[in-house]
């Protein structure tokens, strides 16, 4: 095997033997053949877009679905990667024979599925692609696309779509297989990706806000109640309605973990008494918090640790999740789940133990920033507020990520942390205070709410009459995991954000020259020492 689509990549360098996420080299195979057959797919309804012929939604969604299924840390299930292989392989047939013509299409448009799929998988992974900066951009684009595609599916299940971004995941796609495409093609294909990396981020926030209204000022409670709870970790807030609207008079508690905790912020999830609070921290715990949580856990995307046995039976998957001997919850869109399996299991659960009490604030998305706009722009004018460092992203097992505790804590007391991922954890609970009313970390939500930041800034260079984002008192030190950071990442380099600091190591994925390009055109950099990086940011005050 040989991927390094994540942070953690074994060596910085690339995981061969077993993925330090847990991920088996069988099943990173089928994941690389899954990639291939989405890229094929995508060249066959790339080339009948072409010919002016439609792509239907549920094709669209196949797709989506296919790259979210790859995502680092999604799903363990071979069996059922395998089954999305052969999905692909079917309608891909039958698109096939509605284009007029297949002669220009590249192999793997054209591959039915015969053979061995152990061998063909290992002539179609990531070192396929032998010169190193195409294989790069390729790859950068690939991962840039399954953040895309995750962002898409969420909007997706809220029933809206956007058929441009489906159009262009797709050609992005099928272009990673074309061998005439020089570097700097492949370039502006990755800043391309980034522009739609905003249409997909955009079409995700209008589908949340659509459904379950602005995020607003939130206090979240982070302890526990006695009833017997289910805890509900990942990004899909449909499948927490459905399961929220099934609890409901069931003596059952429903609780958020993770990337879940912005879903407190929405007023629509409000109505719900037995909606308790968040327990404990970012996915990379859940070794430990799953475990004294005692109830059932809905894993309704990524990040999936591999279950100890001591709870393995107390995780479900549901969507682009599953872990092999974990039970999966079925449901296409705009399909009612059922979740009466979980919701029976818990009741037989002791209530969570609880690991902490109190509270964290939360919800300043871009309406609820807005709505703060004359306040803050205030504390800006009168100097309360020097500075606004961006500090979204993932969270990860690494030590090296302290940096990200000690960053937040030696900030001048005039800084406000701008957040949005699961990165919040490293200082949401720290004491950091607030200027004048404004609390001093204000968190947008999820990863894909890095779209609000990105509209805060907008907005803030529009007040302050500025002719360009990067004249605004904001640093950027983000810290990235998997590929929906890729994603955000792009968007931002796409809306013309520059020395964006990424850390808590640059990606492996990046060739020297890549990451020269990168670093030449946009200033982004890696980090340093917290001194150091206080003195870069800061200078000597
Ligand atoms: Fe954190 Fe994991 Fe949100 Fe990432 S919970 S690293 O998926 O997308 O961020
Ligand atoms: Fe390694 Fe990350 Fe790939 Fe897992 S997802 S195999 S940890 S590079």
């Amino acid at each position: 095997m040989f991927c390094y689509q994540c942070q953690e990549t074994a060596g910085c360098k690339g995981c061969t033997i077993a993925g330090v996420c847990g991920k088996k080299p069988d099943v990173a195979a089928m994941q690389d053949l899954l990639v291939y057959v989405s890229k094929g797919i995508s060249a066959v309804t790339t080339a009948l877009r072409n010919e002016g012929k439609t792509v239907t939604a549920k094709i669209n969604h196949l797709i989506t679905l296919n790259l979210f299924t790859t995502i680092t840390n999604a799903n363990f299930d071979k069996e059922s990667i395998e089954a999305r292989i052969r999905a692909t392989l079917d309608a891909k047939k039958e698109l096939l024979s509605k284009l007029s013509h297949t002669a220009n299409l590249p192999e793997a448009a054209l591959w039915d599925g015969s053979g061995n799929w152990e061998e063909k998988a290992k002539t179609v992974g990531v070192l396929s692609t032998e010169n190193e900066d195409i294989r790069s951009l390729r790859e950068l684009i690939t991962y840039g696309l399954k953040g895309l595609s995750a962002y898409s599916k969420h909007a997706n299940v809220l029933l809206q779509d956007d058929e441009e971004v489906d159009a262009f995941l797709q050609r992005a796609l099928s272009a990673t297989l074309d061998d005439t495409l020089s570097v700097d093609d492949l370039v502006a294909l990755t800043l391309e990706t980034g522009k739609y990396g905003v249409s997909g981020m955009a079409l995700l926030d209008k589908a949340n806000t659509t459904a379950y209204g602005n995020p607003e000022i939130t206090k979240v409670n982070i302890g526990v109640g006695k009833n017997p709870g289910i805890l509900v970790s990942g990004h899909d807030l449909r499948d927490l309605e459905m399961l929220l609207e099934q609890t409901q008079g069931t003596g059952v508690d429903v609780y958020t973990h993770s990337e879940m905790l912005p879903a407190h912020y929405y007023p629509a999830f409000k109505k719900y008494a037995n909606f308790v609070g968040n327990y404990g921290n970012a996915w990379w715990k859940q070794k430990e918090e799953f475990e004294s949580f005692n109830g059932p856990i809905l894993m309704t995307t990524n990040c999936i640790v591999p279950p100890k046995d001591s709870y393995k039976d107390r995780l479900y998957t549901t969507g682009a999740a599953g872990y092999p001997g974990c039970k999966h919850i079925p449901g296409e869109i705009g399909e009612q789940k059922d979740f009466s399996v979980i919701i029976e299991h818990a009741k037989k659960c002791a209530a969570p133990t609880e690991i902490e009490t109190g509270e964290i604030i939360g919800g300043f998305a871009h309406a609820q920033v807005f709505a703060l706009a004359d306040k803050v722009v205030e504390a800006v004018k009168s100097g309360a507020i020097k500075k606004f460092v961006v500090m979204g992203g993932c969270d990860g097992r690494a030590k090296s990520r302290d940096y990200y505790t000690e960053f937040a804590k030696a900030l001048p007391k005039d800084a406000v942390i701008l957040t949005a991922g699961c990165a919040k954890y490293k200082y949401n609970k720290l004491p950091l205070g607030d200027i004048g009313g404004i609390p001093r970390v204000l968190d947008a939500g999820q990863c894909n709410d890095s779209y609000s930041l990105a509209v805060i800034a907008l907005k803030l260079k529009e007040i302050f009459g500025l002719d360009d984002i990067n004249d605004l008192p904001i640093i950027y030190n983000i810290a990235w995991y998997e590929q929906k950071a890729v994603i955000v990442l792009l968007a931002l380099l796409y809306l013309g954000v520059k020395n964006i600091h990424l850390g808590p190591t640059l990606p492996a994925f990046l060739s020297p020259n890549v990451a020269n390009v990168l670093v030449k055109n946009f200033g982004i950099a890696g980090i340093g020492t917290v001194e150091d990086d206080m003195k870069l940011f800061f200078g000597d005050n």
